[in-house]
């Protein structure tokens, strides 16, 4: 059995997908099912963020969301919430401006697990990579309905936080196959990657809109 260090590179960032049970539960599909859709439409990582599932339930589902995941080795992060990092022993966490700091997270978690941290701006940045963090999400780059961003980075926003950063980053907010390879064509050295929720996971077949993502994905990637 790999390591969680093993299972998360730089490429691990490609198509970060973030859950949203609230969204699943629309289109009749468990979070199981819809993180094995996701990984088999070509999702490089999933976050569970469960913003108000009870702490039982939560760790349910998380735990069943390892087995599949270590199975397709895919790394899988618990959004904020370390304790179910733990109890589910998940490859890492991922943690927001007024969570625990990315330091405090290791010193829980250990040296092997993996550490995001979101970050809009330039000092952000900089803090994650003194935390000890793998990875910083930033955004929103656009507005979104899942979560309220004001104001959105856009890319001129994305670009001064990416410059500044030294750890490889992931894009985050409002991104859809329609813009994401405009994001991507932004040729910016560490930017790594997009991470989506809406997108995928508000549809009613998240393998097919993870496949036709990853498709425009690489072909972005492959013009820069
Ligand atoms: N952090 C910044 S924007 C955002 C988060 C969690 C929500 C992204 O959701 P969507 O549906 O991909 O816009
Ligand atoms: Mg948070």
């Amino acid at each position: 059995n790999i390591g969680s260090q093993q299972r998360f590179n730089q490429d691990s960032l490609f198509l970060y997908v973030v859950t949203d049970s609230r969204m699943n539960k629309r289109w009749g599909h468990s979070i199981e099912d819809a993180v094995k859709d996701a990984i088999e439409g070509g999702a490089t990582i999933v976050q569970l963020r469960e913003k108000d599932a009870e702490s039982r339930e939560f760790l349910k589902a998380a735990k069943a969301c390892v087995e599949i995941c270590k199975s397709s080795g895919v790394p899988l992060l618990i959004n904020d919430r370390v304790d179910i990092a733990l109890a589910c022993n998940a490859d890492g966490v991922h943690v927001g401006q007024s969570d625990i700091s990315a330091r405090e997270v290791r010193e829980l978690l250990g040296p092997g697990k993996i550490i995001g941290v979101s970050c809009k701006t330039p000092a952000q940045a900089e803090q994650a990579w003194n935390d000890g963090a793998d990875y910083i999400g930033c955004g929103g780059v656009f507005p979104t309905m899942t979560k309220a961003n004001n104001p959105t980075l856009g890319f001129e926003g994305l670009k001064t936080v990416c410059l500044a950063s030294k750890l490889p980053v992931v894009a985050i907010g409002g991104i859809n196959t329609t813009n994401a390879g405009s994001v991507m064509e932004l040729g910016i050295p560490n930017l790594k990657g997009v991470a989506v929720v809406s997108a995928l996971f508000d549809r009613e077949c998240v393998m097919t809109e993870t496949r036709n993502l990853r498709s425009i994905l690489t072909s972005a990637l492959c013009s820069v």
